[in-house]
C-alpha cells in the first residue's frame, strides 16, 4: 500500500520532532522542511496528503506560503493545517481566509492533534474515492461496456462537433457482423461476445485518431471518418472488411470465422443527422440483400467484394 506523507513546515527543530512523534505510524510518512520556500517545493514535489503549516517563519511567513500553495494547480487541492502559538481570533481568520482547512494550537495536545490530522485524511481519501467513482461515471456515460467503444449518443454528439466546427467532407461507415445469430447459437454468447470484443479491436488498430468509432447497435459499428476522400473511405471500408474476414476466431475450442458487411455514405450537412444515419443504414441493407461481406457506397452506389 502507498503510503501517505504529511509535509511539517516549521522553522523550529523541537516542534518538527515533536509531530513526528505524534503523528508517525508506520503508515504514515512525515516529511519535514524548515521555511515556506521549502514547504513549497516540497509540496509540488512530494504532493503530501497534508500540510501542517507554522504561521510565523523567517523568509516568506505561513499565511503567504499557503496563499502561494493555493494559487498553484499543482498545490491547491491540498489541505493546510496551520500550527499557531498566535490562537486569537484574528490570526485564526485570516488563516481561513488564505485558504487553510484547520489550525491547530500551539503547545500541542497530541490527541487534538491526531484527532485534527485524522479527519482531514478521511476527508481526502473520501473525495479521491468521489473523484474515481465520478471519472468512472462520466466514462460509463460514453462507453459500450463490453467494447469499450464509444456508444451511440457519444458519437451522435462528437459528430455533430465534426459537422458544425469543421468544414472538412466526412464519411460515414456502419458495418454489421454478418450471421452474428448464428455465431451465438453455435458456439454460445460467450463467443459471440468474444467476436464483439476482437471486431472493435480490428477496427481501432486500423483507423486514425480523428476518427469516430462507435458500437452503435447490438453487432453494429458506426464510424465518422473526417477529412478524407471517396475512394480512401472505400478502401479503408473493405480494407477492415478484409481483416476480419480473415481472422480466425478461437473460443472455446471452436474456431470459425466471420464477415461483416458495411455501408458507406457521404455525410450530406443539408439534411438531417438522423437521414444521413437512415442513408447509410439503407446502403448496408443493400449489402445484405446484395449477399453481405460488402461494402456498400450508395451514392452512387458502388459495389465492392474484392
Ligand atoms: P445478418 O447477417 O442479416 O446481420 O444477420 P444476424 O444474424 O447478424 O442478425 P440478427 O439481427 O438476426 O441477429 C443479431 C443477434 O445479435 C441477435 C442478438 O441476440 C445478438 N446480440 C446483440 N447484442 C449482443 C451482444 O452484446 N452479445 C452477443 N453475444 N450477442 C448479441
Ligand atoms: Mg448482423
Amino acid at each position: 500500500m502507498e503510503k501517505d506523507t504529511i509535509l511539517v513546515v516549521d522553522d523550529s527543530d523541537i516542534i518538527c520532532s515533536i509531530v513526528k512523534g505524534i503523528l508517525e505510524t508506520p503508515s504514515l510518512h512525515i516529511y519535514i522542511v524548515h521555511s515556506g520556500e521549502e514547504g513549497i517545493i516540497a509540496a509540488k514535489k512530494l504532493h503530501p496528503t497534508l500540510i501542517l503549516l507554522d504561521i510565523i517563519m523567517n523568509g516568506i511567513d505561513g499565511y503567504e506560503t499557503c496563499q502561494i500553495l493555493k494559487s498553484s494547480d499543482e498545490t491547491k487541492d491540498i489541505p493546510v493545517i496551520f500550527i499557531t502559538g498566535n490562537n486569537d481570533s484574528d490570526s485564526v481568520l485570516k488563516g481561513f481566509e488564505v485558504g487553510a482547512a484547520d489550525y491547530v494550537s500551539k503547545p500541542f495536545i497530541p490527541e487534538e492533534l491526531k484527532a485534527r490530522v485524522k479527519v482531514h485524511m478521511q476527508n481526502i481519501k473520501i473525495q479521491r474515492e468521489l473523484q474515481f467513482l465520478m471519472k468512472e461515471l462520466k466514462e460509463m456515460a460514453v462507453t459500450d461496456y463490453l467494447t469499450k467503444l464509444y456508444n451511440r449518443r457519444y458519437f451522435a454528439d462528437q459528430l455533430q462537433v465534426y459537422v458544425t466546427q469543421y468544414m472538412l467532407p466526412i464519411f460515414l461507415l456502419l458495418f454489421d457482423i454478418d450471421n452474428f445469430k448464428k455465431i451465438n447459437d453455435s458456439y454460445g454468447h460467450n463467443a459471440g461476445d468474444m467476436v464483439l470484443v476482437t471486431v472493435s479491436n480490428i477496427f481501432k488498430l486500423l483507423l486514425r485518431e480523428e476518427d469516430i468509432l462507435s458500437r452503435w447497435g447490438g453487432e453494429e459499428f458506426m464510424i465518422c471518418l473526417p477529412n478524407i476522400s471517396e475512394e480512401e473511405t472505400i478502401d479503408l471500408a473493405n480494407k477492415l472488411r478484409k481483416e476480419v474476414s480473415k481472422y480466425t476466431f478461437n473460443c472455446d475450442n471452436n474456431t470459425f470465422q466471420c464477415t461483416i458487411t458495411g455501408g458507406i455514405i457521404k455525410y450530406d450537412r443539408s439534411i438531417s443527422a438522423e437521414k444521413n444515419y437512415s442513408n447509410v443504414d439503407q446502403a448496408l441493407y443493400l449489402g445484405k440483400s446484395s449477399g453481405k461481406n460488402r461494402c456498400i457506397y450508395n451514392d452512387p452506389i458502388l459495389e465492392s467484394t474484392n
